[in-house]
């Protein structure tokens, strides 16, 4: 049987571009593919809305394939426990409210469930910038400004292309990079007590989990924000490599974006 190279061209060139297309509007744009981003965009791509999520790297995970240190085990706690269960990863216990799993098998599995869930997963890509609206004095955020990871890195002057969502998320983790772009651009207020970014405070993995769902919410119109950058944003502390914070602020994420879109 034949294996043209040029037809393979056009089912890659085919597929992706579909997939663009059908992907310029969105019901939920998520930048940053880490256990937050990946946990919300299964649950919203599980419940029928079109998501896509937008990940700089080659590859989803952010930072929980390497466990802790690069020793590659993750910890959750009891109360998110049921976020990597219901999707089969194999948790141990290990102590008092203390369960271990493999980070390469946890990463892989959120992975691959919200991908096969229906979310568009863009890897490679590089939210470089957000969409704003203003009606009636009020700015929105309303869509994301995207551009190949490749011309990033390569400092080319290359315009980026834009895709509009009703809903976008911040889970870019420590750097809270849509948020930043977001208040230098536009000299905005965002919902926080300072009105600002309050910034990351130094470790204590306790108060850090139980405030990462907490900080999931709705931070300026249009833009929620989750995970890790929820404390960042919310100015609370970091909690090293127990992850269930970033999985229930997935979660919770989804579940009010769910409810807002009706
Ligand atoms: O950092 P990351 O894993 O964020 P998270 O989901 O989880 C945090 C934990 O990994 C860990 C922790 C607690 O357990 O403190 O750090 O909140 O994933 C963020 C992802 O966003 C991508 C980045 O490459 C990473 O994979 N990212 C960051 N900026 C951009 C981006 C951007 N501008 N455009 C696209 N992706």
């Amino acid at each position: 049987m034949e294996l043209n190279e040029r037809l393979i061209t056009e089912a890659i060139v085919s597929g992706y571009f579909a997939k663009f297309k059908d992907s310029l509007d969105l019901d939920v744009a998520i930048v940053g593919g880490g256990p937050a981003g990946l946990t919300a965009a299964r649950f919203l791509a599980s419940w029928g809305r079109k998501t896509a999520l937008f990940e700089r790297k080659l590859s989803v995970g952010g930072g929980m394939w390497g466990g802790g240190m690069c020793y590659n085990i993750i910890v959750v706690q009891e109360e998110s426990r049921h976020l990597l269960e219901d999707v089969g990863v194999p948790l141990s216990k290990y102590g008092e409210n203390i369960y271990t799993a493999d980070a390469v098998a946890a990463t892989s599995t959120l992975a691959s469930k919200a991908a096969l869930a229906g979310a568009r997963i863009f890897n490679c890509v590089s939210v470089e910038d957000v969409v704003v609206r203003e009606t009636g004095g009020q700015t929105r955020v309303a869509g994301l400004v995207i551009n190949s990871s490749p011309v990033m890195m390569a400092g080319l002057h290359v315009d980026p292309l834009v895709i509009h969502s009703r809903f976008a998320v911040e889970a870019t983790g420590h750097d809270v990079e849509v948020l930043k772009t977001l208040v230098r651009k536009n000299g905005v207020r965002l919902n926080t007590p300072g009105g600002g970014i309050e910034g990351e405070k130094s470790m204590w993995a306790e108060a850090a989990e139980a405030r990462t769902p907490e900080n999931t919410r709705e931070i300026f119109p249009g833009l929620y924000v989750a995970g890790m950058a929820a404390n960042a944003a919310y100015g609370d502390h970091r909690m090293g490599p127990v992850f269930g914070g970033m999985l229930l602020s997935g979660e919770k994420a989804a579940r009010e974006i769910h409810a807002r879109l009706g």
